[in-house]
């Protein structure tokens, strides 16, 4: 009797609920019509009960199964040795998740944008995390490409267009990688980087006595060496990357020279108060426009340290949580083909997990925005709701 209980759970497991065991030890076939009813009876989450996916959403390691197609993936890069002040990164993708608890399907209308990117036209899945190395970054960095591209290679669910990734970080040098793969496929793109920091800083910038070619490899040189690897789209042609929210302090001015020569175009945290979210806005657009590929990434210390405590290098004197939000629903004309959202180092944030809170904000923007160019590109028309709020 025992042993027919145990190959009964291993059968009932095995099979996927198509047969299980009865009350007798009996198989027995389960009808559509059962299986809807014990969904409709069981299958609703709430806020806080259930597996810690973001929002909820499907999960699978993606990178293991490779026939769970998706259009949009969201990827964790729990990667953290990169860093040049406080570390802690590396449990960023599991706080992010956790503060996503309360965005579901079911309430995932984003009044904003006027559409719920959860209940909409992609299959988006929470597609785990790449097993980063957390003690030789040359391996790492080796990984997190290799993982991105494979991700990013993957046919989509839909037959629309190339899936999406969505990361969440981990430290900022995730993006060289994460640029390293859309290359593959989109050859340079241009960047919009939220960030109180360049991130373009030269090697050289760094104390470099004890200078070792892995040692150029941080969270504040990704992009300079995406600039070198020729990954972004060529400036001096006329096509410019983006810094928004800028306000660290500086080697001095020649860091400038090193971004313009880059081709990047600067946004300061200060200009917010000359222009307004809707000129923030307007000077990313009208440098980015809506047809060139654009990566979007964001560092969560474009906020002030008020709104966003948890993370690596904290700069006083950023944006609000509300001003971020405002900023990103004015871009969603904008054709993202990939971002990410990192430095959440939730060790340093409050029990209330505002970070982390503003960093899956900020991912459901992103995902609203992705989800809405979707309908847009296949001709739906979606109701502006703003004035109605
Ligand atoms: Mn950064």
């Amino acid at each position: 009797m025992r042993l027919r209980s145990l190959l009964c759970l291993a059968l009932s497991y095995g099979s996927a609920l198509i047969q299980a065991c009865g009350s007798h030890g009996q198989f027995r076939k389960w009808t559509q019509e059962e299986l809807d009813e014990l969904e409709r009876k069981w299958g609703q989450e709430w806020g806080f009960s259930g597996i810690s996916a973001f929002a909820h959403l499907e999960y699978h390691k993606c990178l293991t199964t490779p026939n769970e197609l998706y259009d949009i993936a969201i990827i964790g890069a729990p990667f953290d040795t990169a860093v040049s002040y406080r570390p802690g990164a590396r449990f960023g993708p599991r706080a992010i998740r956790a503060a996503s608890a309360r965005q579901t399907s079911f309430r995932g209308f984003n009044a904003r944008a006027g559409i719920n990117p959860y209940a909409s036209w992609a299959r988006i899945l929470d597609c785990g995390d790449i097993p980063v190395v957390p003690v030789d970054n040359a391996i790492a960095l080796k990984q997190m490409t290799a993982a991105f591209t494979e991700l990013g290679q993957r046919p989509p669910s839909s037959t629309l267009q190339k899936p999406r990734l969505v990361t969440l970080g981990g430290d900022h040098s995730l993006s060289l990688p994460a640029l390293r793969a859309i290359h593959e496929i989109y050859g340079p793109v241009r960047v919009l980087h939220f960030d109180a920091h360049l991130d373009t800083w030269h090697p050289a910038k760094y104390p470099s006595y004890w200078a070792s070619e892995q040692a150029r490899f941080t969270h504040g040189s990704m992009f300079w060496m995406a600039g070198e690897e020729g990954l972004l789209a060529n400036g001096s042609l006329g096509a410019p990357s983006v810094h928004a929210g800028l306000r660290t302090r500086l080697s001095g001015l020649e860091d400038y020279e090193d971004d313009d020569e880059q081709g990047w175009v600067r946004i300061s945290a200060d200009e917010i108060d000359d222009l307004g979210t809707g000129g923030v806005v307007k000077s990313i657009m009208d440098t980015l426009g809506t047809q060139d590929p654009v990566y979007l990434s964001v560092d969560i210390d474009v906020l002030d340290p008020a709104f966003a405590p948890g993370t690596g290098t904290p700069e006083p004197g950023g944006w609000t949580t509300r001003e971020l939000i405002r900023i990103l629903r004015g871009l969603e004309g904008l054709n993202l083909v990939g971002a990410d959202v990192v430095e959440v180092a939730p060790a340093y944030q409050g029990a209330g997990e505002e970070t982390a809170l503003a960093a899956a904000q900020v991912v459901f923007e992103i995902l609203s925005s992705m989800v809405k160019r979707g309908l847009d590109e296949m001709g739906k028309v979606v109701d502006d709701v703003k004035d109605e709020l």
